[in-house]
């Protein structure tokens, strides 16, 4: 590496555009489904899109959302997730989360799972998520 593009480096490190915060999932069995939650944090001035996650934990993972038709209340898969320009956008319980269908094994309290977030602006960002009852 170019020893000035070295100091420069050290002097204004790249800062993280997008930011995960609080990882975390609800126990459960395998060949059930189970979902995952965080907080993200767009650090940027432009808008940033979610559009993949990928895990070795469950056979299908997709993105969801909650919604509600009348008294019904049910949760569907949607392609993306768009946090605008410095703002945060926060998945759990009730709302958008990442669906884990198909688990290929038990998720227990205190179980950590690697997953891996795809955006359009910062790429690949991979995160831990802890297994718990609540948040
Ligand atoms: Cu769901």
């Amino acid at each position: 590496m170019n020893i000035l593009l070295a100091i420069l480096f050290l002097l204004f490190p790249p800062e993280d555009k997008i930011k995960i915060n609080d990882p975390w999932m609800r126990p459960s069995s395998e060949k059930m489904a189970t979902a995952l939650y965080f907080i993200i944090e767009n650090k940027s001035e432009k808008a940033d899109t979610l559009f993949q996650v990928d895990s070795d934990l469950a056979e299908r993972v997709e993105i969801h959302e909650t919604y509600s038709e009348g008294e019904m209340v049910g949760m569907r898969k949607v392609n993306m997730i768009v946090i605008e320009g410095k703002s945060s956008f926060e998945l759990k319980p009730g709302a958008h989360h990442i669906m884990l269908m198909k688990l290929k094994k038990n998720i227990n309290d205190g179980d950590k799972g690697e997953f891996v977030l795809h955006f359009k602006q910062a790429g690949e960002i991979k995160i831990t998520a802890i297994a718990k009852k609540q948040q």
